[in-house]
């Protein structure tokens, strides 16, 4: 029987290098001769998706909590292929998930236990590694860009909603360091996560 792949999900705040790390972190798996591939939510290019992206490029304004349903079935619409993958033993390395969709949706004002109510039932990860950096940090980066939530005042808030939303599963990286240091501390989270998780790798579970 084939062993299932993991489920890796990164989160973070923006500028904070997810997706540079999670480009990087597959590359580093395959070079393992791990099976992997990347995954983004939201998926811009399904009906969905397709929704979401012009409510972020602010050419459509949708209510707060119609966004955030659309949000979670972007991942729904996901879930039986993912599953699929992962069952036949692909590593999956997921570039925000629920947490965000949480974050920014309450960071709005919405009621934390309502915004995560419709993820209930998604796919669990393995491991949540949490790219830190402060707002001040991500801002010298050159500045945030054009879409609706890249705002300073709205990035503080998401970024106190994630911190409410951790629990002792979630690994913080410190992105504030070097690209190369990241990707290092990155590999070895992944790298001692996976070995305590090979000998007890569990069915894929739901939240
Ligand atoms: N975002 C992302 C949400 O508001 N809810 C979600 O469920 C997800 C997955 O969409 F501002 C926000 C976070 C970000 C924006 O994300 C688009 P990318 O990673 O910048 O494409
Ligand atoms: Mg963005």
């Amino acid at each position: 029987m084939t062993q299932r792949g993991l489920l890796i999900v990164v989160e973070g705040c923006d500028r904070s290098g997810k997706s540079t790390q999670c480009d990087i972190l597959v590359n580093s798996l395959q070079q393992k001769g791990i099976d992997t591939e990347l995954v983004k939510f939201p998926d811009r290019t399904t009906q969905t998706g397709k929704m979401i992206d012009s409510y972020l490029q602010q050419k459509s304004e949708l209510d707060d909590h119609a966004i955030h349903l659309l949000f979670s079935a972007n991942r729904w619409e996901a879930m039986k292929t993912l599953s699929e993958k992962l069952n036949n033993g692909k590593t999956l390395v997921v570039d925000r998930y629920a947490f965000s969709g949480v974050a920014f949706s309450s960071a709005k004002g919405l009621d934390l236990e309502w915004c995560r109510n419709p993820d209930i039932g998604l796919l669990t990860p393995d491991i949540v590694l949490f790219l830190d950096l402060s707002i001040d940090d991500a801002e010298k980066r050159g500045g945030f860009g054009d879409e609706r939530y890249e705002k300073r005042e709205l990035q503080i808030k998401v970024r106190d909603q994630f911190m409410k939303l951790k629990d002792d599963s979630w690994k913080f990286i410190d992105a504030s360091q070097s690209k190369e240091n990241v990707e290092k501390e990155i590999w070895n989270t992944i790298d001692a996560t996976r070995n305590l998780l090979q000998d007890n790798i569990q069915e894929l579970q739901f939240n």
